[in-house]
């Protein structure tokens, strides 16, 4: 079997610059992906057949980014016991429709639902991270060290503001 990895989908390659940020931590703490444009409306078949090749691959989590009447999240749910942590895309009124699209599941078939944008791209890749240190000690360690490493820096800018 592979190494676990994080598949990342987006409902449209529009949807890539708010994506970044999570590409990004992924890369920095070393987690290996894979991303997919793939929509749960223009290639719903398509869809469906990379969910579950990937889960038998090896995927960990899957995150999906989808603007609009935002479905993907929950397509890719209900094809996998893998979770899912849905990124609402904001593509048009503010994020809003995309938010409640996303995180309006009904039980049984979680989504876990980040922020609008880019705020939630960050942060659909730490949750993953810190769900895979779940079974990766060495994984875990850089999430600790990262987070502190965050906090530093939060020092130093409140230090350089004192001065
Ligand atoms: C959604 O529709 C996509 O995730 C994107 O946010 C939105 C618009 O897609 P494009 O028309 O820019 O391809 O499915």
């Amino acid at each position: 079997m592979s190494k676990p990895f994080v598949a990342i989908l987006m409902g449209s390659d529009s949807d890539l610059p708010q994506v970044e940020p999570a590409l990004d931590t992924l890369s920095k703490l070393k987690i290996p992906y894979e991303v997919k444009v793939t929509s749960a409306h223009r290639t719903p078949e398509i869809t469906h057949s990379y969910v579950k090749d990937a889960d038998k691959r090896g995927c960990s989590v899957f995150i999906c980014a989808a603007g609009m009447a935002a479905h993907l999240a929950g397509a890719v749910a209900a094809a996998t016991t893998k979770p899912v942590i849905g990124i609402p895309i904001n593509a048009s009124m503010n994020g809003l429709d995309s938010l409640l699209s996303t995180v309006q599941m009904p039980g049984g078939i979680p989504v876990a639902t980040v922020a609008i944008g880019k705020a939630g791209a960050k942060n659909a890749a730490y949750l993953a991270a810190q769900m895979m240190s779940l079974a990766d000690s060495e994984l875990a360690q850089r999430v600790k060290d990262d987070r502190a490493a965050n906090a530093k820096a939060v020092q130093e800018k409140d230090a350089a503001l004192q001065a």
